[in-house]
């Protein structure tokens, strides 16, 4: 895989909180340095540790189905990938690599309760967090990924351990973004472009100049707003924590240009949340 970083990304060294706001105000995506890499997590989360904190724990697995990665039309689609099965910490840690799968979207609080105190809760938001946590894998027949999507939420992603590719692109025209419309099951968040091979004949619109690409390392933290598109690939074995703040309000008066966003994206969602019998319009009002 090409791993090429990209310094079109702004880098903040610690910012105050109300260095964070003025920041975050412009609704442009951006790094935070010199924050996470003082958290016990980033020394301590070695394999061995967290096998001996938590190998028993049962934690959530994503396994990909065979054809998944030749199959990129289908990639918005839920049914791309087999449920969650749950197993063990130390089981999924000491895989033997055969199986193509990804310990993801783990609740913090809930999986992982002996690692809570290893890890300082951001506080550049007045509100609560939703802590995910996600133990990807990186070898030479598989990397984890996250396809291509978005989020209602403000987004601070932390890279504890090891390295991920990202992608990024601006919310500019949800349809551009070929989202699977006509399934009632597919995720109207997700779509169907692999962003790493293009195909520009079937899906013409896709804003491809607009990408920003980099590679978050360890010790670093992601500042990701709402409905901004991403696309996540390991670089190698790697722990990320993201903390998931709801969108309120005031926030479209800070954030101004995230209304119109809202405006444009949310009417899309509404019809084809009503029309094609797709109800994950819910999700997306969480507000
Ligand atoms: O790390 C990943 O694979 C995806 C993370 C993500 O999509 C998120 O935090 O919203």
């Amino acid at each position: 895989m090409k791993v090429q970083a990209n310094e079109s990304i702004l880098r903040i060294k610690s910012p105050s909180k109300k260095e964070f706001s003025e920041i975050a105000k412009q609704y442009q995506p951006f790094i935070i340095e010199d924050v996470a890499n003082h958290w016990d997590a980033y020394q301590r989360w070695s394999n061995d540790y967290l096998i001996k904190k938590c190998g028993n724990n049962l934690v959530p697995v994503r396994f990909y189905k065979k054809d998944f990665w030749n199959d990129y039309q289908n990639f918005a689609y839920e049914r791309s990938y087999e449920p969650h099965k749950e197993i063990k910490l130390q089981d999924y840690i000491n895989n033997d690599r055969t199986l193509e799968c990804y310990l993801n979207e783990a609740i913090l609080e809930e999986r992982f309760p002996e690692l809570v105190g290893d890890v300082v809760y951001p506080q550049y938001f007045n509100r609560k967090s939703f802590v995910r946590l996600w133990f990807g894998l990186a070898s030479k027949n598989f990397t984890s990924n996250s396809s291509l999507h978005f989020d209602a939420e403000h987004n601070l992603f932390a890279q504890i351990r090891g390295r991920k590719r990202i992608l990024l692109y601006p919310p500019i025209d949800y349809l551009s973004f070929y989202p699977p419309l006509e399934d009632a099951t597919g995720a109207l968040y997700g779509s169907k472009v692999n962003p790493d091979a293009v195909d520009l004949e079937l899906f013409p619109k896709f804003p491809w100049q607009e990408k920003i690409e980099f590679v978050l390392q360890p010790g670093e933290i992601l500042y990701l707003p709402p409905f901004w598109w991403h696309h996540v690939t390991a670089v190698d074995d790697n722990i990320s924590l993201s903390f998931w703040y709801g969108v309120k309000i005031a926030d479209f008066f800070w954030q101004k240009k995230m209304l119109s966003v809202f405006l444009h994206t949310a009417p899309h969602y509404l019809y084809h949340s009503i029309f094609a019998g797709n109800f994950s319009f819910w999700n997306f009002l969480k507000l």
